[in-house]
């Protein structure tokens, strides 16, 4: 935190939509400062009104591209927005191509729009707590809508789908493990899915193949805008339980901006889905409670670390290694030692 600033002073400045403070408050939680508790407790209520956009694929399939003219395309509808890439090659923080940098140039002078990246460092978990921690305070700075650009590897993408009200998997022809992917499991997180780079060579097979993954999986023709044009089926295909989401498939040129419009109308069509229906109440509180699990778990380990030396632990994980007692049973053993402990 920024030396005579206090959290106080600092959550103020950033309610108001003071930029440079919503960026001290995230480098603040990035870094692990003592403050941060108090900075995220404070945000926190002011959060809860912007909308949450998960972006993820394979490297290279085009996501930055994408994120960069969403962005602008929202900008275009009037709404402000908030970007978290966690990407080091991303062209929003100077890695990547010339030509791609020149093409996100535009969008960090636009005070509607917030640019942050964030690094892997190691840890997925670590991340995307730090993630979840800086959408908090993008949304209690007021950006009404935010997308977060995930490289997909694996797990990332099952804790991105935890953070987002929304998520995008876009998928690209002649990457070759595009069918991987999908068996892989991302496409049941999907809301919507694009294929992207629709100009090149091999597009169609690529749509085609999706297509065919989510008649399968929702037992209807699947929705699917091409170029802009409706390929099959009707824009509201005939659901099998009534009110249940139909993801769909939407052909992009993210660098042409074509299909974009296409791919804003249905994240505002699965917004407007989720909003006072039993099924975004309920991907709210399963978003609460992976949140609370996972402060729980660290809220244990502090209290662990505090209660219990050092040695005591390293002679517990020894006594699984060598098969002496069981994980469970060890864990049982440590918190009742905390239990003994307690006060
Ligand atoms: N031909 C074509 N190239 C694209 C398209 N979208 C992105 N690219 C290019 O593909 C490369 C990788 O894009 P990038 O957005 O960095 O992909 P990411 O790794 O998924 O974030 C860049 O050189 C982009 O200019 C597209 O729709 N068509
Ligand atoms: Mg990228």
């Amino acid at each position: 935190m920024p030396a005579g600033d206090t959290a106080a002073a600092l959550v103020e400045r950033l309610l108001q939509g003071d930029r440079r403070a919503l960026a001290q408050a995230i480098t603040c939680v990035e870094n692990g400062e003592t403050a941060a508790g108090e900075l995220l407790a404070a945000l926190y209520p002011h959060g809860g009104r912007a909308h949450v956009i998960g972006v993820t694929g394979s490297p290279g399939t085009g996501k930055s591209t994408l994120v960069g003219a969403l962005a602008r395309a929202y900008r275009g509808r009037g709404l402000t927005v908030g970007i978290l890439a966690i990407d080091p090659s991303s062209p929003f923080t100077g890695g990547a191509l010339l030509g791609d940098r020149l093409r996100m140039r535009d969008l960090a002078g636009d005070a509607g729009i917030f640019i942050r990246s964030m690094a892997t460092r190691g840890s997925t978990g670590g991340l995307s707590r730090m993630a979840a921690d800086a959408v908090h305070a993008i949304d209690a700075a007021g950006f009404q809508r935010i997308i977060i650009e995930t490289v997909g590897a694996g797990q990332d993408e099952v804790e991105v789908a935890r953070l987002a009200h929304t998520v995008i998997v876009v998928e690209a022809p002649g990457l070759g493990d595009d069918i991987q992917a999908i068996k892989a499991g991302i496409l049941e997180t999907a809301d919507i899915l694009l294929v992207n780079k629709a100009d090149r060579e091999g597009a169609e097979q690529t749509i085609a193949a999706l297509r065919m993954m989510l008649e399968l999986r929702n037992g209807t023709p699947a929705v699917v805008a091409h170029h802009g044009a409706m390929m099959a089926a009707p824009a509201t295909a005939p659901s099998r339980q009534e009110d249940a989401w139909q993801p769909p498939l939407i052909a992009t040129v993210a660098t042409e901006g074509r299909g974009i419009a296409e791919t804003i109308d249905a994240i505002e069509a699965h917004r407007a889905h989720l909003t006072g229906t039993p099924e975004g109440r309920e991907a709210e509180e399963r978003r609460a409670e992976a949140q609370l699990d996972r402060a729980l778990d660290e809220a244990l380990r502090r209290l662990l670390a505090e209660k219990v030396d050092a040695a005591t632990y390293r002679q517990a994980v020894e006594d699984i290694a060598r098969r002496r007692r069981d994980a469970r049973a060890t864990a049982e053993q440590l918190v009742e030692l905390l239990r003994s402990r307690g006060d």
